[in-house]
């Protein structure tokens, strides 16, 4: 099928489902173009929250639609690939985060959105990258802190808030493609480019950068600069949004490599199958979800 035959059909059976489609910014450039909206995972989820929709098919990764249900309990949540998954929400078992806990019992948990409904579950609050330093800021100085999963982001909102964190082991695959070389060889490409680099990124990456920021965060860095050429350490599916947003300026990837293979899962054609199948639904058991909206509500508190 072609192009416009696949969209028009996503049109119709969307109407016909009373569905909302909300597509993460690391998507396919022709899922972002039939999303109702584009974003990071908190923001979708907010979309999600208040929409009327009775449907939401949610275009990411798993982790991402089950933070949607877990804010919209009563909304039938779907996503169109049930294998898309993330490494490093996996880098942190519920055993990890308990032992980590009975190791420092006085530890209060902060657990990034990239984790499992059971790691949030089991946390004090959740952050995103967007808002992890507030997060942080939130506790007082003394309060002895356990931040998982993300090394990276862990490593780099402890520096920049002058603060020891005890860090979780994982990291993403697909940010950590990215090497200091890379940018130092964009760098002399494109001399006149500003570098703008995700959290997730190695501390090498990010000590190369001027701007650090989450994917909605480098978006509003983009618009607002006065520069005209961008060097965009993060996966790779972000470029199509800049470029479509800002048609003056000019985007190198820092690495071709920073592809998502997770999130390059769901296709146009995935997206008509979920819809015309309703398949496949993202369950969260009550008691768990509940506990994991308190770690969620008490960030959205916060931000
Ligand atoms: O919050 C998100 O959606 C993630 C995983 C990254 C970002 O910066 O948008």
């Amino acid at each position: 099928m072609a192009s416009s035959e696949l969209q028009q059909s996503i049109s119709e059976l969307k109407q016909h489902r009373q569905a909302v489609i909300l597509a993460h910014n690391y998507q396919r450039g022709e899922v972002q173009d039939i999303a109702d909206f584009v974003g990071d995972s908190l923001g979708l989820s907010r979309q999600a929250a208040r929409t009327d929709a009775r449907v939401i098919l949610f275009c990411g990764v798993h982790f991402m639609a089950e933070t949607a249900k877990i804010i919209c309990p009563d909304k039938l949540v779907l996503e169109p690939d049930r294998n898309a998954g993330c490494p490093l929400a996996d880098m942190i078992t519920e055993r990890e985060l308990e032992a980590l806990k009975q190791e420092h019992p006085e530890a209060k948990v902060v657990c990034y959105v990239n984790s499992s409904a059971s790691i949030k579950a089991m946390s004090d609050i959740c952050c995103t990258s967007a808002n992890a330093q507030k997060v942080v800021a939130s506790f007082p100085p003394d309060q002895e802190l356990i931040f998982v999963p993300d090394r990276n982001l862990g490593r780099y909102t402890a520096a920049s808030l002058g603060r020891k964190l005890i860090l979780g082991p994982g990291h993403c695959p697909t940010h950590e493609h990215i090497t200091s070389r890379d940018i130092v060889g964009e760098k002399s490409k494109h001399p006149h480019a500003k570098v703008t680099v995700h959290p997730e990124c190695t501390k090498e990456v990010i000590d190369l950068a001027d701007h650090v920021g989450s994917t909605s965060q480098m978006l509003k860095y983009c618009q607002e600069s006065g520069a005209e050429e961008f060097i965009i350490g993060t996966e790779i599916g972000i470029l199509h949004r800049l470029r479509k947003e800002n048609p003056g300026k000019v985007f190198y990837a820092a690495s071709p490599l920073a592809d998502c293979p997770d999130m390059k899962l769901t296709t146009l054609q995935k997206v008509i199958w979920a819809l015309e199948d309703m398949v496949y639904e993202v369950t969260v058991a009550e008691e768990e979800a509940s506990r994991a909206r308190t770690a969620i509500e008490r960030m959205l508190h916060l931000s």
